[in-house]
């Protein structure tokens, strides 16, 4: 039941496993808590099959289900395409939807190429130029400490960015008997810790910093280059069987970065970090002060202020928990703290009120697109003797 008092904006998912059922909650989740100018309708789920897709609605909360996605992009309770299946596809459902004046909502990284990512951001332009929205999922975003690291480095309070530390560190693929799911199949996924967690860090580093990663020296890593094939996914990596497939993608990149205002950058993504499950570690020094954050711990920003008296001077820890940081006031009452699937709620409320508002949510295609030309940089640089390669510029 959407708010009889508000004027509807039906929405349709594409893909419902992990990331679907995330978008799902978010869909449900966002007019709930958030006040809202438009009453989300979450009018159809569609995957490939027509029983799992019946299931996933039943289970997720949506109205219908379909499996024909073009059929979707017909349907006049569908205002808003949200985009979660492997990166393969997203080009052609992406481009398809805006085509149809569907506003969309887009999974990372944007797309396997950058030809892909150039065609969709130039669909993009032009959907925008009719009111048509487009935006994509870098969630991580819209966490409370990350939107207020953004603040304190607008507000100068750390001074010129010198180093910044990036990683992504997760460990589900330490056992080499983990299933060869869609995401360690180039061909579907693009790459593999490069693309699918890499990309997070460059966009938040940029973010953050409001620069840009202009040239990087970088390595890829395949440490098993054959697992068993899933035979039934579910979960983050599904089932195994007893056949075996090669390993296509990176399981781990590294690579260093300059920042276009003179800082040095280090980048770490990967999934064979024994031991750590989804740490997205940034630290940030500047000349006045210093930052840093751990999604494993993700209420809590670490910020250094140079000037303050030397015998109290080092780290304190804020408790971004409280109704003046980015968010919050909205949720539980004071210190409560919030969770991984918040930031894809507030994703879902930035992207509704752009919408009614008439404004381009962020990020853009074009900002994501500049993300995957520094992965693109990274793999040609590490595809030959690591030399630094520049980031090309321009957003098509
Ligand atoms: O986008 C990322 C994924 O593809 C996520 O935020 C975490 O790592 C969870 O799944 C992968």
């Amino acid at each position: 039941m959407t708010d009889p008092h508000k004027p509807e904006i039906g929405v349709a998912l594409i893909g419902h496993a992990f990331m679907g059922a995330v978008h799902s909650q978010a869909w449900r989740t966002a007019p709930r808590v958030f006040d809202l100018p438009l009453a989300p309708r979450m009018s159809v789920v569609c995957g490939r099959d027509a029983s799992s897709s019946q299931a996933a609605a039943d289970k997720l909360g949506w109205e219908s289900a379909s499996s024909d996605w073009r059929e979707v992009l017909e349907r006049d309770d569908v205002d808003v395409v949200d985009i979660c299946t492997p990166g393969h596809t997203h080009a052609e459902i992406a481009i398809a939807a805006l085509e149809a004046g569907k506003h969309v909502l887009c999974e990372k990284p944007l797309a396997n190429t950058i030809d892909e990512a150039e065609r969709m951001t130039a669909a993009a332009e032009a959907a925008a130029a009719r009111g048509v929205r487009s935006m994509v999922g870098f969630t991580y975003r819209r966490v409370p400490a990350i939107q207020l690291a953004r603040q304190l480095v607008a507000e100068g309070r750390i001074g010129t960015i010198r180093h910044v530390r990036a990683q992504y560190l997760q460990d589900w693929l330490v056992d080499p008997e983990a299933p060869l799911s869609w995401r360690l199949d180039k061909k579907l996924a693009g790459s593999g810790a490069l693309g699918d967690i890499g990309s997070h860090i460059v966009d938040l580093v940029q973010f953050i910093s409001d620069e840009r990663v202009t040239s990087v020296s970088g390595a890829l890593r395949t440490f098993v280059t054959e697992r068993p094939v899933q035979t039934a996914s579910g979960g983050f990596t599904g089932t195994a069987g007893t056949e075996r497939g090669p390993v296509t993608v990176d399981d781990a990149a590294v690579f260093l970065g300059d920042l276009s205002g003179g800082g040095l950058a280090t980048f770490e993504a990967t999934r064979f970090a024994t031991g750590r499950k989804n740490a997205i570690r940034l630290e940030i020094n500047g000349s006045r002060g210093s930052l840093s954050f751990d999604f494993e711990d993700l209420n809590v920003l670490h910020f250094l202020d140079l000037g303050d008296d030397s015998h109290v001077n080092g780290f304190r820890r804020i408790v971004v928990t409280e109704p003046e940081h980015p968010y919050v006031s909205a949720w539980w009452p004071p210190g409560h703290g919030l969770g991984y699937e918040h930031g894809f709620t507030h994703q879902v409320v930035d992207l509704v009120r752009a919408i009614h508002d008439g404004e381009d949510p962020t990020p853009t295609f074009g900002q994501a697109l500049g993300v995957q030309r520094v992965l693109e940089a990274v793999e040609t640089s590490a595809s030959g003797d690591r030399a630094w390669t520049k980031v090309l510029e321009g957003s098509v």
